[in-house]
Parts: C-alpha cells; structure tokens; sequence
C-alpha cells in the first residue's frame, strides 16, 4: 500500500506494562504494522493507579479512569500518540480532546469460572455451601450472590498469575476472570464453565479494546480505521451509551449483552442489569432496534431501568462505597 502519511512520522503506541496491556498493545501494532508497512510504530509503556494500588478493594479506590487516567495525559501532553485499553477499563466520557478512534473485533465478553483442582469436573452450582468465590468485581459479586447466596465471596486483586497462585494455594475455591483475558494471557484450559447470560451478564465493553487517540489527530485517526470491526463497535456503543447514561463508572452492579441480527447485521439486541451489592433488588430489561441507531438504544434502555428503579439501588451503593462499608 502507498502511504498518503507523512513517511518521517513515527507513531507512539502509549500502553500499560501489565502483561495482558502488552499483548493487547502488541498485537494491536502488529496489526498495524500489516495495513502501514512504511510506518514506524513504537511502544512507550506506563504505570497506571490501577497498577500502583494493589491492596485495596477496587469498588473503594473510585471508578473513573483508574487505568486510563496517566495514558490519557501522555496523549494530552503529546508524549504518545494513541492508547490501547481493554474497553471495560475506559471510562464513558473521555477528557476534552481525545476521542475513542477504534474498536477492535470482541473475543468471548463472557465472564469464566475457573475452579480450584479439587473441584475438577465439577460446575459454580455443584460447589459446597460457603465455597470462598474470588473476584473484586461487584457486577459479578451482585449477580453470583443473587443466584448463589450461600457461597461466600472474597475480594481478589492482583495480575492473573498472582491471582490464580492464591486459586491453587487454596485460599480460594473459584475465581471469576473474563473469557477474554485467560485466553488472551495462553490460559483457556484453566477455563472451566463460561457463565451465561442468565447468570452472569458481562461488564460493558467486555472482550473488545478501545483505541483513544487526540480528537485533531486525523492523521493517526485514519490510520486506526483499519482495525476498526463495525460490528463489535455498534454493541459498544450501545453499552456505553447505557452506562453513561445511568453515571455508572466501571465499577458498579450493572451488566450487559448484545446481539447483532439481521442479513445486513442491521439489527442490535441490548440486555441490561442493574443490580444491589448484596443481589437482592435486581432490574433488568432489553432492547431492540436498528444497530445504527446503537446509542439511542442503550439511552432508552438505561430511562426503562431507572423507571424499575435502578437510580435508587445505584445510588445506594454510591452511599455505600463513600462510606467505606
Ligand atoms: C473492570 C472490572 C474488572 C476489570 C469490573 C467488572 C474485573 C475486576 C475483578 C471494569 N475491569 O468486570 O465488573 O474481577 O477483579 C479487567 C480484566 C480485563 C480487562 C480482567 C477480568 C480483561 C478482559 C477484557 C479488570 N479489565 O475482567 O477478568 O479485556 O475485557
């Protein structure tokens, strides 16, 4: 391919230095790489306060933009030129100046079990009563408690290695990741049920990455089309229209599934849940219409739940979390 790019240009890749941010960020690179041979990328890792803070609960460390905020200042600062981020780690409204130019293709967005060995063969339901479940989520704290109320749930942080030594260490009896990111770290076969969506629907944004990039940048923001997947953006977009429509940041009770339908893939399907910590008061709905119209659907979606009661529950967690509890 001819470039129409400024062939001098070199254009730097602002990442996490997680390992899973860095197969991510590779491999969106790679990719690019591909359809730009003459373009020079480069990768500038970062620490994030998400990365920094390991011991404390993330509900309690705030919501917005924990493992974004450092990316988005390097762009802001013209240190970097674009950031790779797992979408459900972005916050729905970005800074002033800076856009969300792609998204990539979505791998599996559902949530997995992964279970202790003594449990092999053996499914989340077959679990003894008082089962010590891991996870640091409380979409999927809320909607396992509702389903599973006599197990016991325990706060879980860490990188997926350090995660599944304290799994196999016994200090858990399963842990809930995403699909997305043990298959993305080489780790599917420790995947041992992929929750559906009855039980557990995923966080917004789930299994796709989001490419941000400065919003006077039509140079690098024409570059990222090329890894853009149209589909997959259309279900985002109507996720995070209904996320930023109920305030929630990334870390509450609310979970989501889309579907996309239809010979021409004209047709989006969106499912929501907004649920109480403890899955008690649980409001869930869905959604229909014309994929073009994908953030109009998650808006509506998000004025049907508040009118079943979802400003109330999210607004009693909010309580909650400032106070500590
Ligand atoms: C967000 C949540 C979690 C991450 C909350 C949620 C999970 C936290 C935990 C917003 N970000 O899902 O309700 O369980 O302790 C994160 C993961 C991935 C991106 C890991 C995971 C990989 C999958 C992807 C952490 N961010 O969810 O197991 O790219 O979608």
């Amino acid at each position: 391919m001819t470039s129409v790019f400024s062939s001098a240009r070199v254009i730097r890749i602002g990442s996490r230095k997680s390992q899973l941010a860095l197969v991510q960020t590779h491999w969106v690179r790679d990719q690019l790489q591909q359809a730009y041979p003459d373009i020079k990328f480069e990768i500038h890792t970062m620490s994030t306060q998400g990365d920094n803070i390991l011991d404390v609960a993330l509900a309690k460390i705030g919501d917005k933009g924990l493992f974004t905020k450092e990316l988005e200042l390097g762009m802001i600062n013209n240190e970097v030129d674009f950031a790779v981020h797992s979408l459900k780690d972005l916050p729905t409204k970005l800074p002033d100046g800076l856009i969300l130019a792609a998204i990539t293709e979505r791998e599996n967005p559902a949530d997995a079990v992964v279970l202790h060995e003594k449990y092999k063969g053996s499914t989340l339901a077959s679990l003894p009563v008082g089962a010590v479940i891991g996870t640091s989520s409380l979409r999927r704290l809320a909607q396992l408690r509702n389903k599973f109320p006599h197990f016991t749930f325990k706060d879980v942080r860490g990188n997926l290695n350090t995660r599944m030594t304290k799994l196999d260490s016994g200090d858990y009896d399963a842990l809930i990741l995403a699909v997305a990111g043990l298959e993305r770290l080489g780790m599917s076969d420790r995947i041992h049920q992929i929750l559906d969506p009855e039980i557990s629907l995923h966080a917004v944004g789930q299994g796709a990455l989001g490419i941000e990039c400065r919003a006077n940048d039509t140079e690098v923001i024409s570059i990222l089309k090329a890894i853009e997947h149209p589909e997959t953006r259309d279900r985002c977009l109507a996720e995070r229209a209904f996320l930023r429509d109920l305030e929630g940041g990334c870390q509450v009770p609310i979970g989501v599934n889309t579907e996309i339908s239809g010979d021409n893939n004209e047709n989006l399907t969106l499912t929501g849940i907004v649920a109480s910590v403890d899955g008690q008061n649980i409001v869930k709905n869905t959604v229909s219409g014309l994929a073009k119209n994908a953030e109009s659907l998650g808006t509506e979606l998000a004025t049907i739940l508040r009118s079943q009661g979802a400003t109330e529950i999210l607004e009693t967690i909010f309580t909650e979390i400032q106070r500590g509890s």
